[in-house]
């Protein structure tokens, strides 16, 4: 069995925890697309906030009370550069992590694509799932906002860790995905699939950035395998992160039901042939679209691994 999982941000990274327990079980292989558009170039380094997340937690490495970088981390860089009033001071390189960004840095450098670089990263980490980019072109995602500074675009780094996204925000924008090419294997992985799962990512700014991939949402739609979601709200409110501001900027309803229609059902032109929603958003309805309530706390492993198995027998 082939599983391939959308990803991006914690969220993704630790469904895709319960989606390895679950692949181990029953022998199957899978196959994670990330998210790029957090990626940016900051010191010359390039940060991967998303592909990071996945690779660290994957492979056992992630600090579980902050949610991204190194466990065991330690910040001397990070004062280094404050003491030399080196911008942004606003988001912080822990030691550990900064080894990650210069392997990455030197190959792309050399002229590696992101994929390989990945794949070149993951060999330490040996996180048990094929760790594939959404795309190997530069993509990100930039927040339209306006202050009394005026109107601009801003980088989603800076809207989500300095703004906290409470700035007026009119819109996204995924700067680059008009060009980007999917990396390699991303379709053949999504054209082979026996099961297609859109982690409880943030839809506005993981998933829709990977989905803004030119031929990446038709691959989705066109699946000859079933496509499953799981909700990333539970019970109104997202689990973890800001999907509700990110929500409010599109004029979608923070709910089951809001996110399941903005992916929409399949024979609606949508992704969706199924919608996993909590316990608590029993009574869901997205047209088109099968629905079922269980437990979506993904508070370990086991839990997690048992939203996946919901998932498989819900197609
Ligand atoms: N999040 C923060 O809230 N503050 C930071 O200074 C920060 C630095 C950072 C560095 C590397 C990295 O991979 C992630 C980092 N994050 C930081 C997390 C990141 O902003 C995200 O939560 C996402 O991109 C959303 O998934």
């Amino acid at each position: 069995m082939r599983i391939v999982v959308l990803a991006g941000g914690i969220g993704g990274a630790r469904f895709l925890l319960g989606v390895r327990a679950y692949a181990r079980e029953v022998g199957a292989e899978v196959t994670a697309v990330v998210n790029v558009g957090d990626d940016l170039w900051l010191h010359g380094l390039k940060i991967c906030p998303d592909l990071d997340s996945v690779m660290y937690t994957l492979g056992g490495g992630a600090d579980p009370e902050r949610g991204w970088g190194r466990v065991g981390e330690s910040w001397t860089v990070k004062t280094e550069l404050a003491a030399y009033g080196a911008e942004p001071t606003w988001f912080g390189l822990g030691d550990k992590d900064i080894a990650t960004h210069l392997v990455r840095s030197t190959m792309l450098n050399a002229g590696y694509p992101l994929s390989a670089v990945t794949e070149a990263l993951s060999t330490r980490w040996e996180p048990g799932v094929r760790l594939l980019p959404a795309t190997d072109d530069r993509l990100e995602t930039h927040a339209v906002v306006e202050d009394d500074q005026g109107q601009r675009a801003i980088h989603f780094q800076e809207w989500w860790v300095r703004y906290r996204a409470d700035i007026l925000t009119h819109r996204f924008v995924f700067v680059g995905a008009e060009t980007a090419k999917p990396a390699p294997g991303v379709l053949d992985a999504i054209g082979t699939a026996d099961l297609v799962l859109i982690a409880p990512s943030n839809p506005v700014v993981s998933v829709a950035p990977v989905l803004a991939v030119p031929g990446l949402r038709e691959a989705v739609a066109d699946a000859p395998a079933p496509v499953v979601g799981v909700s990333p709200i539970i019970g109104g409110a997202p689990v973890r992160g800001m999907a509700d501001r990110c929500l409010a900027v599109l004029g979608v309803e923070c709910s089951a039901a809001g996110v399941g229609r903005l992916y929409g059902g399949r024979p609606a032109g949508g992704l969706l042939d199924g919608w996993l929603v909590a316990e608590e958003d029993a009574g869901t309805v997205v047209p088109e679209v099968t629905v079922r309530a269980v437990p979506l706390r993904m508070t370990d492993e086991a839990a997690t691994a048992a939203m996946v198995r919901a998932a498989v027998e819900l197609t």
